[in-house]
């Protein structure tokens, strides 16, 4: 005879239900700002029977589609939402009332709704209608799925990732690695997820295309190119209307660039000096919440938009690529025989963990 292998599995209800609701949220990944990210589920007798999530800013929100899709069953259910339900009026009704109408039991949330027209009165709201609640139910995983929305209602300014790639030598490289770009990869899904992506326009005379995020259906972040040396010609590829809607450069010189620019449909925004407080208050007044500052092409045009950066604490976030490439870069240049050597010495087999205070990658000549 044989054993029977009987899986036994330890299923938190709760912290299960609130995973589905991130997993529903971030169908809208990209689409939603300046509004959050959100999912709910309706929960009756252990079973899913209404699901939905906030699709775009202006559009009902998620309860609002769960509770839709659940019809009747929603009486006596348990709603689980990622976020605070709402309690007030913007561009569409309190959901806490939805939720009352609908004669819900229970409401178990994940994190309460930074927003202060919100903060707790939400629940509050629930409460005093007699719902149980419950709240901070898979929260870490919730605010991860806003952190840009939360900082941004915390401290009125956009939520700003630092990226680049370095070789294993250690030094800053113009390209990404391969694959990244492509749908699934991570820096394609970066573009799909931040609303403006800050490129240098030196970028553009080495491969003259602008990224774009490869993930079916993704809505494009603003590329804003930063031209302010006047060294570097800016070649733009030729744009549709559309795609051109979606550039814009600042320049901090008169340049012969705006009426190049401004022929192809590109809005061109001169400034008396380009610094990460003036691209940042820009952003802000165009209700963008996330930036992603992604350094390539010629560092040196990030000198002083990093520093202030660092000194002023406008950055929330690094990622950072290690390339198993030996780029052979010295300090005042390239030198073409450690290049060319650099160009065969790609590690294989590369493995990355923590150590300490630090990440670790291991690879092999
Ligand atoms: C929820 N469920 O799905 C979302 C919420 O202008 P409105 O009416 O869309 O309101 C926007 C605010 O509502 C937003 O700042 C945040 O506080 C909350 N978003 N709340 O209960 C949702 N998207
Ligand atoms: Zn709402």
């Amino acid at each position: 005879g044989g054993y029977v292998v009987v899986r036994c599995e330890v299923k938190d209800d709760d912290g299960f239900y609130m995973r589905r609701c991130v997993e529903l949220a971030r169908k809208a990944i990209g689409c939603t700002s300046p509004n959050p990210m959100v999912g709910c589920v309706i929960v009756k007798d252990g079973k899913i029977v209404g699901e939905g999530f906030h699709p775009k800013a202006g559009q009902p929100h998620a309860e609002v589609f769960a509770l839709r899709d659940a019809g009747d069953l929603a009486e006596n259910s348990t709603a689980y939402v990622s976020l605070e339900p709402c309690n007030h009026f913007g561009r569409t009704p309190p959901c806490t009332e939805a939720l009352i109408k609908a004669k819900v039991k229970k409401v178990v949330v994940g994190m309460v709704d930074p927003n202060p027209i919100v903060a707790s009165k939400g629940l509050d709201r629930l409460r005093d209608a007699g719902i149980f609640v419950k709240t901070g139910v898979e929260e870490q995983l919730c605010k991860k799925l806003n952190e840009a929305y939360i900082h941004q209602m915390l401290t009125r300014k956009p939520f700003v990732t630092l990226r680049y790639s370095l070789s294993v030598d250690g030094h800053f490289l113009d390209h990404l690695g391969e694959e990244v770009t492509k749908s699934g990869g991570y820096y394609s899904q970066l573009l799909q997820e931040y609303d403006a992506v800050i490129l240098s326009s030196t970028l553009l005379t080495a491969n003259g295309s602008l990224p774009a995020s490869e993930e079916p259906g993704a809505n494009q972040p603003l590329q804003i190119l930063i031209a302010r040396n006047p060294r570097y010609p800016i070649k733009l590829p030729v744009l549709t209307t559309e795609a051109a809607s979606k550039v814009i450069i600042f320049t901090d010189k008169e340049r012969t660039i705006e009426t190049e620019t401004a022929q192809r449909g590109i809005e061109t925004v001169v400034f008396d000096g380009i610094n990460l407080i003036t691209i940042l208050d820009y952003c802000k007044r165009r209700g963008l919440c996330s930036v992603l500052l992604d350094i390539r092409g010629n560092i040196g045009d990030f000198e002083g938009i990093l520093k202030e950066g660092f000194e002023q604490n406008l950055l929330q976030k690094v990622m950072v690529e290690v390339l198993p490439i030996w780029s052979g870069c010295k300090e005042d240049g390239l030198s073409e025989e450690l290049t060319n050597l650099g160009k065969r010495l790609r590690l294989r087999n590369l493995t990355s963990r923590n150590s300490i205070r630090g990440v670790l990658l291991e690879g092999y000549f």
